[in-house]
């Protein structure tokens, strides 16, 4: 039996099955024109288009199976266009893959529309049932990669690994513990010049075998709990299957612009006073910043949602101080209420059911800071309402952003029982979820009270979607070398698994970093989405004056590049708040078959955008090897000649030189220096374009930073195309109602041989040397119209 899609609009087609197909226990229930369901020994196999490249794959033992509410946000969205159930096998057609169900056993395997076999069960065990346990089996492919997973340590190729998902709180974790705060199940597969994605919609404790101990043959994703519920992503891109998995799961609304900035944190700062004079010594010094965080000390007894009256007796005044001097203040909350009679929060809680609770009804109690706590349950939609609306008491102060630790959640002793319940399920299922239902309820409540400006919200758990609501930090790290790499690859695993805005405390947070360490690491933060030093209660104190001279100005002159960088980082957050693609891209989003980029000594490197390749270097050392994938790369800040890649090479690391790249064919807005995002940057946009041999394009983005009006076209948005062919640069005329800060553009050249005359806009121009380089310039008026320059 064959169908096909015509023209006309078939929105259901029932399949007749009267006789006996080929295989008795096989039986085809339903067909749609996105949705197949199959009934076999009982089990009910459902196949959902959700786009084309998007293919659903839920198999549940039973009916009473359940399937995760929290993560997904799309419905389905795809087509099959053919059916072909002629035999042995069915055969299932989207407009980009081909996807074939094998009867007996049951076997599903994914193919490119031009049959190139992306990804197959493997054969004989497909999916495997015991007890409550699901395990999904497929066949590895000798040359496969495995990446992402999200808040993952260990190498960029996660091969040969395992992998638990169950959010935990692991103070000062080592660089292979496993697992951390937050979950993401899920990872993309290389092989053959083919990539896939999958992602493991299931919220109980699952776990990943990527060929560790199944003799090369199979890797595995298994259950613990509920349904074997997958969705596969066929595109043909690392960057594609990133953007349909946050099509699928979401993205990150735009940030304050401020978050962009220098941020400085530490357990804790109190009283007022400290504060002040922490956020003044950054004014005097001329060093930029523009957030400072208040952590747990500024509650009343760490009761949620209070101020102590003798540390922070006007918060109020406090903050009014620092927003004058251009500071943003954060605070932390936790979920544990204390249970203290008179205590508002607690006493509403305990009135209207808010916690997590026995069989017996009785609340859950466990301690942590505040003593003995109950804890919200945020599956609950009128508790996450409730929880939301007490941010009142810290944003009528001033308060502007929302830091939610000990979510996973923590308790002392660390073993939250796994019976104790809440309205969507028993602590097994909903663990991994409650620190991203915290966040949510966080987000969704603090941006009410906000009005029209951005709210901000931070954690450190969350699940697959936890970029809707916030950024996430990685939790407790050290003060060493080898936790400033892992760093570096947990950020941009989370970046492949959809979360944008993520980064390390930078410093570490356990121990004492060594002053080249801490220069080390600065100068790593200002490529690193989100941009903090943090440090812990009992630790030598770490704002960037406090280790000698040279550290501070060479932290100031860091952070000033991090400042210039702003319309630069700015439009690649809104890349990432737009698309999806993070800030911090492994190379391999860019460079997924070139098999060095995995290396052991090359793993660590990575794009900050479409532009620069950064390459970590531990503290100690003053040269690294480098390798430089195909095309142009110019070192950052300095004039020497391009490398052409491929190619590896030694190059000098001192430390106040992160080696950091430029690919050939970028346009790179900057600024001039500022304190904080925002003070005034003048009126010029410094447009870096450095040579390359092929075409490119760049999406630059402003709008005022601060409030919704985005959401509203209020913001200013062109493409920077370069050719080197027609030897041209193209600015689009802007989109949007948001008039540029800028009124000059500056342009640079960086990397072109011999341009005595320039067109733009059919003027004839010459370029003049520009400050400080040997390079050329020229200015031209910052006009929304197209900006043509020939040269
Ligand atoms: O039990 O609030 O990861 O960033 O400074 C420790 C105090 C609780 C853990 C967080 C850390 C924060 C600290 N918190």
């Amino acid at each position: 039996m064959k169908i096909k899609k015509t023209a006309s609009i078939i929105l259901i087609i029932l399949l007749n099955i009267n006789k006996p197909l080929f295989c008795s226990d096989f039986q085809i229930l339903k067909t749609s024109s996105s949705q197949i369901d199959i009934i076999k020994h009982n089990k009910i196999i459902t196949v959902t288009a959700y786009s084309p490249e998007i293919i659903r794959i839920t198999i549940k033992k039973d009916k009473s199976q359940t399937t995760n509410p929290f993560s997904v946000i799309q419905s389905p969205k795809g087509l099959f266009n053919t059916i072909d159930d002629s035999g042995k096998t069915l055969i299932l057609y989207t407009e980009k893959l081909k996807i074939t169900i094998s009867k007996d056993p049951l076997l599903i395997k994914f193919y490119t529309s031009d049959g190139k076999l992306i990804n197959s069960d493997f054969q004989p065990l497909g999916t495997i049932f015991q007890g409550e346990k699901t395990t999904c089996t497929k066949s590895l492919f000798k040359d496969e990669k495995f990446i992402g997973l999200g808040e993952k340590t260990g190498p960029l190729n996660r091969r040969g690994r395992t992998y638990t998902n169950w959010n935990t709180d692991h103070y000062a974790y080592s660089v292979n513990s496993d697992p951390l705060y937050s979950s993401i199940p899920f990872f993309i597969g290389i092989h053959d010049s083919l990539v896939y994605g999958i992602f493991l919609d299931n919220t109980s404790r699952t776990k990943f075998d990527f060929g560790a101990s199944t003799d090369n043959k199979f890797y595995s994703f298994s259950t613990d709990k509920g349904a074997m519920d997958y969705y596969f992503f066929g595109s043909q891109s690392v960057a594609d299957i990133i953007k349909n998995y946050t099509w699928l799961t979401g993205t990150m609304e735009m940030v304050p612009k401020w978050i962009l900035g220098y941020q400085q944190c530490r357990w804790s700062y109190y009283p007022d006073s400290e504060v002040l004079r922490i956020a003044k010594t950054f004014r005097e010094k001329n060093i930029p910043a523009d957030v400072i965080y208040l952590d747990i000390h500024y509650m009343d007894g760490y009761k949620i949602f209070t101020w102590d009256k003798k540390r922070f007796p006007d918060p109020s005044k406090m903050i009014s101080e620092l927003n004058k001097i251009g500071f943003h203040v954060i605070t932390i909350v936790d979920p544990g209420i204390k249970i203290d009679a008179g205590y508002n929060a607690y006493n509403e809680g305990v009135q209207n059911k808010y916690f997590l609770t026995y069989h017996d009804s009785s609340f859950y109690t466990g301690s942590v800071w505040p003593g003995r706590c109950h804890f919200p349950d945020f599956t609950d939609n009128k508790v996450r309402k409730w929880w939301g609306s007490k941010f009142s008491a810290l944003i009528k102060p001033g308060v502007e952003g929302f830091w939610n630790d000990m979510n996973e959640p923590s308790v002392w002793g660390q073993s939250f029982p796994e019976f104790v319940l809440g309205k969507a399920g028993s602590m097994d299922i909903i663990r991994n979820v409650y620190g991203m239902l915290m966040a949510k309820a966080t987000f969704e409540g603090t941006k009410k009270l906000l009005k029209n400006k951005r709210t901000f919200c931070l954690t450190r758990a969350g699940f697959a979607g936890i970029q809707r609501y916030s950024a996430v930090w990685t939790g407790d790290n050290v003060a060493t070398d080898e936790h400033m790499m892992a760093g570096v690859l947990l950020t941009n695993s989370m970046g492949l698994s959809g979360i944008p805005l993520a980064g390390p405390d930078i410093g570490g947070f356990a121990g004492n970093p060594s002053k080249e360490l801490f220069t080390r690491w600065m100068s790593l933060g200002v490529f690193t989405p989100f941009f903090r030093n943090h440090t812990e209660i009992d630790s030598r104190h770490q704002e960037p004056w406090v280790f000698d001279d040279r550290t501070e100005s060479l932290s100031r002159k860091f952070i000033n590049t991090r400042y210039q960088l702003m319309p630069y980082i700015y439009s690649i957050f809104y890349e990432a708040s737009a698309t999806g693609l993070p800030m911090s891209r492994s190379m391999a989003v860019y460079y997924p078959f070139d098999d060095k980029i995995f290396w052991s000594n090359f793993q660590y490197q990575y794009m900050f955008g479409p532009s620069f390749m950064v390459c970590p270097v531990k503290s100690s050392r003053k040269t690294v090897a480098v390798y430089f994938p195909e095309g142009l790369w110019y070192r950052f800040g300095n004039k020497s000649e391009p490398v052409k890649g491929p190619a590896t090479k030694q190059v000098k690391s001192p430390l106040q030189d992160l080696p950091v790249f430029v690919k050939g064919g970028s346009v790179i807005p900057m600024q001039k220096t500022v304190q904080y995002t925002t003070a005034d940057p003048g009126d010029t946009l410094f447009l870096h374009i450095y040579y390359g041999d092929k075409k490119t394009s760049f999406l630059y983005y402003e709008d005022d930073g601060l409030t919704m009006d985005y959401r509203k076209g209020r913001y200013c948005k062109r493409f920077i195309v370069f050719d080197p062919d027609s030897r041209e640069l193209c600015l689009s005329r802007t989109t949007g109602t948001y008039k540029s800060d800028f009124k000059i553009l500056k342009f640079i050249f960086h990397g072109f041989r011999d341009i005595k005359e320039i067109k733009i806009n059919n003027r004839t121009v010459k370029p003049v040397p520009a400050e400080n380089h040997r390079l050329k310039s020229i200015n031209f008026e910052n006009i929304s119209q197209k900006i043509r320059m020939k040269w």
